[in-house]
């Protein structure tokens, strides 16, 4: 009896660890495949040996999976020094992985898999990455975050970026491939689209509900000269679906510049298939994505994604007015947030 409530009160967080979060880079003429053959072998070796010990990892840490119902706390504290030694695993990978880089060859995801429980309660609800991070998940990459009765979520993948001034944060968009379209409709905006590792929407709906806290959100952005900048803004709120996922702003820090979200602050989301702006004209018909057209834009960052060369010809790309102006469009982007009240 004891043991079936706490089977149902626990659940199982799975984390992937994954390495492959380095941005695409299609543009870059291929290298000359380097003749150092001998260096090839031993960086395989290396790799193929760690991942026989995350193979071995994975495994011991199912086995204590199923261990879990009759014995969860000494679990919960194996689990943790299973994840200490994966993260003094984490930085021999760096090093065999800048050797691969090398070579221009590519390390393969290394996937670690642990189970962890606990009982759910308020106090230990995790429903975004800062929770995560408060319980200790400081390496960067995709978490399943499980479903939460208090918020009403179900299950969702996240990718949490636990380096970027503190960790913690939630992303929210990212573009760096150019793989996924983001001319997509009210119902894919609202459910969320792309590819966790690579181009996504996460989701208007899920955006929403993680905006229910005080929220800052931080855009970061870079050009295709390889500079970087970010702007942040404390207060981002996304309404519900009934106020189009309106979106609200408070005040902008950062250094790009010049704040080019303020225009859409207090504004409708609109798609192709829905103009909730405020002009004659249909923005998102204009510009190509879904975003909180004003009439029209004074940064489009769910626009087109065009790449090195075309990148500086269209309106309707991934623009950011106050740094490069309205025909220059972005390498990079992410938008990502993190509860206000947030300590590293
Ligand atoms: C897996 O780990 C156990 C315990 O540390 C060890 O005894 C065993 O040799 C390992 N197996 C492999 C294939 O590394
Ligand atoms: C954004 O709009 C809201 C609602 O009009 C307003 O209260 C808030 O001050 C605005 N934010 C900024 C930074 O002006
Ligand atoms: C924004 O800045 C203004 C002027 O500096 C300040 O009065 C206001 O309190 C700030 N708002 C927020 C939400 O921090
Ligand atoms: C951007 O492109 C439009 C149309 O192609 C052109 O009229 C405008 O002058 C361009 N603006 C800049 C700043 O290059
Ligand atoms: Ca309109």
């Amino acid at each position: 009896m004891l043991s079936k409530t706490l089977a149902a009160g626990t659940w199982l967080c799975i984390f992937i660890v994954a390495f492959a979060s380095h941005p695409v880079q299609p543009q870059k003429p291929p290298k000359h495949k380097m003749p150092a053959e001998l260096k090839a072998a031993s960086c395989c070796k290396e790799v193929k040996e760690l991942k026989a010990q995350v193979a071995n990892l994975s495994s011991m840490l199912s086995e204590l999976g199923k261990k879990q119902e009759s014995d969860w706390v000494s679990v919960v504290m194996q689990v943790m020094e299973l994840e200490s030694t994966s993260k003094r695993m984490e930085s021999r990978l760096t090093d065999a992985e800048s050797k691969f880089s090398e070579m221009n060859s590519q390390i393969d995801i290394m996937q670690l898999q642990a189970a962890q429980t606990v009982t759910q309660t308020s106090a230990d609800a995790i429903y975004d990455c800062s929770s995560l991070y408060q319980k200790n998940y400081h390496i960067s990459g995709v978490y399943k975050l499980p479903p939460n009765d208090f918020l009403g979520s179900p299950e969702m993948e996240v990718f949490c970026d636990m380096k970027t001034s503190g960790g913690g944060w939630t992303i929210i968009q990212r573009r760096k491939s150019g793989l996924v379209s983001f001319y997509q409709d009210w119902k894919q905006y609202k459910q969320g689209f792309g590819s966790i590792r690579g181009d996504f929407w996460l989701g208007n709906e899920n955006i929403h509900r993680l905006t229910r806290q005080p929220t800052r959100l931080r855009v970061e952005m870079e050009d295709w000269e390889g500079n970087l900048r970010y702007a942040e803004y404390s207060h981002f709120v996304l309404s519900n679906e009934l106020n189009s996922y309106r979106l609200f702003l408070g005040n902008y820090s950062g250094n790009v510049g010049n704040d080019a979200l303020l225009y859409h602050n207090n504004t409708a989301f609109s798609t192709k298939d829905k103009d909730n702006d405020n002009c004659l004209d249909k923005c998102a018909l204009l510009r190509k994505g879904g975003y909180w057209y004003n009439c029209c834009t004074d940064s489009n960052l769910n626009g087109v994604y065009y790449r090195l060369g075309e990148h500086k010809e269209h309106l309707d790309g991934i623009t950011w007015y106050g740094w490069h102006g309205a025909n220059y469009s972005l390498k990079r982007v992410e938008m990502k947030i993190r509860p206000e009240g947030f300590k590293p």
